[in-house]
């Protein structure tokens, strides 16, 4: 078991995980910035470290800095959150050269997911479905190029194979424009990425933005914990996620997790992790994986009753996974709205002093936050500042507690994302469940 853990990351999550901690008993060590003495978890720690300036690279992504401070402390392991240091390779590589467990999968894991050609060729080894497209990077060959494109059917999508998340990649609409498209996107990854690769898909128009949840113990042993539907956001920022994902039934959603267990096994994943599907026509299609514990992992932990944090730390212990898939049971629904210092027209960031803040409470309604009245939002980091979680036997009941939930929320001094939640939950499309991932945008676009 693990004695000791340095939690390298801020905010709601770093609280998260160190609540995990003391709950099995483990010693904590928080590392912060000098913007962020002041945090919640950094008074909770059994100890704290400062580690650099505001600015991330000089302090949450300063790995030497974070290395040291685990030695200081001599902490047994260290627990990235998501963000930062999350899905860096080479920083996982270092933790463990320097004799510390990461909480996480290996290195190699992360290089081979994180670069997304070798992620899809992968799955498509395992019997994951992935979205129709070239079989691996593009060719230097221009008519080879055209070929595939020709094959796949316009309109195809080019996407950098470092890129993700959203970043580096372009929809091309026909063959005219397809040449210079590749060119311009290879350009952009090269300067973003330091590498020139490339990859094509079949570009799906109106697709869902479904997920699959895994745990596993790179011991042989790997579950699924179903889906969650993260469709809502706006400029690849979620806005709201909720689990199961509407409309898709249990048949489906269980053969589709079955895969992803099965994929975790062939490559012998350690830890958490999740499979991104787009879905579209009742048909799943993988695009990537996260290595890392995402942000809405809360909505997946009410219908499972699974506490996915605690898990990671236990399977970083070395300790085999006690859940087995039989046992594994979702029900009801949950939902998630992320609550964002953000001004509501320009969703421009708005940190400051928060004067006074009253969290929603109540039977199945949890609050993911580490803000308190008198805390000051700093401008340096992501504007996440708590989720707002309800859990209820249905949808129906999930969106009845989140509108309460929404109306007792009180955040003062700073602007919030609140009233865009509250416009969402009374939504007749958002209600009727299963919007496409352009849903928000377009919606925002009619409507301002
Ligand atoms: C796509 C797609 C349509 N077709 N791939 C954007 C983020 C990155 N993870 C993959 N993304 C997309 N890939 C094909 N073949 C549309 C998107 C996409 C998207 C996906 C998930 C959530 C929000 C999105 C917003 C715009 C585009």
């Amino acid at each position: 078991m693990l004695e000791k853990v340095l939690i390298a990351n801020r905010g709601e999550i770093a609280l998260r995980v160190l609540r995990a901690c003391k709950e099995l008993g483990i010693k904590t060590v928080a590392v912060h910035s000098t913007a962020d003495r002041d945090l919640k978890h950094v008074r909770l720690a059994d100890e704290a470290v400062c580690i650099g300036p505001p600015p991330s690279a000089q302090s949450y992504l300063d790995v030497p800095s974070i290395i040291s401070a685990a030695e200081l402390t001599n902490a047994d392991a260290i627990h990235p959150g998501y963000g930062f240091l999350s899905e860096n390779a080479d920083f996982a590589e270092q933790v463990e050269k320097s004799g510390f467990m990461f909480i996480g999968p290996t290195a190699d894991t992360i290089r081979l997911m994180g670069d997304k050609v070798s992620a899809k060729q992968q799955m498509t080894r395992t019997g994951v479905p992935t979205v129709p497209g070239s079989e691996g990077a593009l060719p230097d060959d221009p008519d080879e190029v055209m070929r595939i494109a020709r094959e796949i059917g316009f309109p195809v999508i080019v996407k950098a194979a470092a890129g993700g998340g959203g970043r580096g990649m372009r929809v091309v609409h026909n063959e005219e424009v397809l040449l210079s498209s590749i060119q311009v996107t290879q350009s952009e990854a090269q300067a973003a990425f330091g590498s020139p690769v490339v990859y094509m898909e079949k570009f799906l128009q109106r697709p869902r933005h479904v997920e699959i949840q895994v745990l596993a113990d790179g011991q042989g042993n790997a579950v699924h914990l179903g889906d969650r539907d993260c469709s809502l956001q706006r400029r690849h920022q979620k806005v709201i996620e909720e689990a199961p994902a509407p409309g898709i039934d249990d048949t489906l959603r269980n053969e589709i997790g079955d895969a992803c267990v099965k994929a975790c096994l062939d490559m012998g994943y350690r830890g958490a992790g999740t499979f991104e599907f787009l879905f579209e026509d009742n048909a799943f299609y993988f695009i990537e994986m996260n290595t890392r514990v995402q942000v809405e992992h809360p909505v997946t932990e009410m219908i499972s009753g699974v506490d996915i944090v605690r898990e990671q730390l236990l399977i970083a212990g070395g300790a085999p996974l006690s859940i087995k898939q039989e046992n594994v049971s979702l029900t009801g629904h949950s939902i998630e709205c992320r609550i964002n210092a953000e001004d509501p027209r320009t969703f421009m960031p708005s940190p400051g002093t928060i004067k006074t803040f009253h969290a929603p409470g109540g039977h199945g309604v949890r609050v993911d936050s580490h803000i308190y009245s008198g805390y000051t939002v700093p401008p340096h980091y992501d504007s996440l500042i708590g989720k707002l979680i309800t859990y209820a036997d249905t949808r129906e009941g999930a969106l009845v507690k989140m509108r309460q939930a929404l109306d007792e929320l009180v955040v003062e001094g700073i602007r919030t994302n609140a009233a865009l939640h509250r416009e969402l939950v009374t939504d007749s499309s958002f209600m009727a469940g299963g919007v496409s991932i352009h849903y928000l945008e377009s919606k925002l676009e009619h409507e301002r």
